[in-house]
């Protein structure tokens, strides 16, 4: 159901779209759903590993209590994502850095594929799985240069294990990119929320401060979500469908 003010007009969008100058785009899971990789929070219920769900495994206190598995779920998923392509919508994405004056693309999505498609600048607010962070000297590399046989793997710099460089729940967000996804949303004047269930802080609250700060708020997803009321258009659609018909 929708409230008496939130339409489901893409031509509406088309036209915010054609005179804006500053667009801020949030995206989730959903937008990379067309490309085969799973949601979290799909049908009803949570992505379950080993019989674990992924608010668990996907925690802080799971890197204190059995780091070797918390490697495996994500070697598992690194397995799947690099059969993976970007789909239509991260394409369209990555036209619009070049289409409008100021251009953001904030993620939660840590699959890296975003930047697979060609966008220069991705805010990747939950980290990125293709990176291990030491958790001795936070030394960064590149998870396919480190010994795919040793979990944790050793820092080529100081030895001590390394972890995943994602943002686990109960975990801040890296240091000032929230800060620079907050900037941008606030100063923007529409902003798309695409393929987010919209429910994990403090993502979710960028497409609240936007509206706050007076910006147009365009929601794509195939269901509702608790953020479908503020938004003053809501589409129902799939990202990959969707995003394609609002570019000229
Ligand atoms: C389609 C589609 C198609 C399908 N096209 N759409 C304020 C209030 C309450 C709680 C908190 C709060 N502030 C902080 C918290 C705690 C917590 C939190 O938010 N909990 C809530 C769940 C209640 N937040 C945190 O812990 C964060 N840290 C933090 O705030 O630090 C400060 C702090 C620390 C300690 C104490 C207090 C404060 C960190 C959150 C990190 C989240 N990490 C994860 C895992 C990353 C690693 C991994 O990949 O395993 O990030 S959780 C998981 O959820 C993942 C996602 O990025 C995130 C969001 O999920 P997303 O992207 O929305 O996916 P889904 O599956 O939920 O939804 C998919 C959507 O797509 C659906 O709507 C579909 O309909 C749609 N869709 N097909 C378009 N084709």
């Amino acid at each position: 159901m929708k409230t008496a003010a939130t339409r489901d007009t893409p031509e509406e969008v088309r036209t915010r779209l054609r005179a804006a100058r500053s667009v801020f785009v949030l995206t989730g899971a959903g937008v990379s759903a067309e490309s085969g990789v799973p949601t979290f929070r799909g049908g009803g219920g949570a992505a379950v590993w080993k019989g674990m769900p992924f608010y668990e495994i996907s925690s802080a206190g799971m890197v204190e209590r059995d780091l070797p598995e918390v490697w495996a779920w994500f070697d598992y998923r690194r397995g799947v994502l690099k059969t993976l392509r970007p789909n239509p919508a991260h394409a369209t994405l990555a036209r619009w850095q070049d289409r409008f004056a100021e251009f953001t693309l904030a993620t939660q999505n840590v699959d890296g594929l975003h930047r697979a498609a060609g966008t220069r600048e991705v805010l990747e607010l939950h980290g990125n799985v293709w990176i291990a962070r030491c958790m001795s000297c936070r030394a960064r590399a590149d998870v396919r240069e480190l010994n795919d046989e040793e979990r944790p793997p050793a820092c080529p710099d100081c030895g001590s294990p390394m972890r995943p460089d994602v943002v686990l729940f109960g975990e801040v967000l890296p240091a000032g990119v929230f800060e620079r996804a907050a900037a941008r949303a606030a100063a923007c004047e529409v902003c798309l929320i695409v393929g987010t269930s919209a429910l994990v802080y403090p993502a979710a609250g960028l497409p609240e401060l936007a509206k706050q700060m007076g910006a147009f708020l365009v929601e794509v997803n195939p269901e509702r979500t608790h953020l479908s009321a503020l938004c003053d258009v809501s589409i129902k659609g799939r990202a990959g469908e969707i995003l394609p018909r609002l570019d000229d």
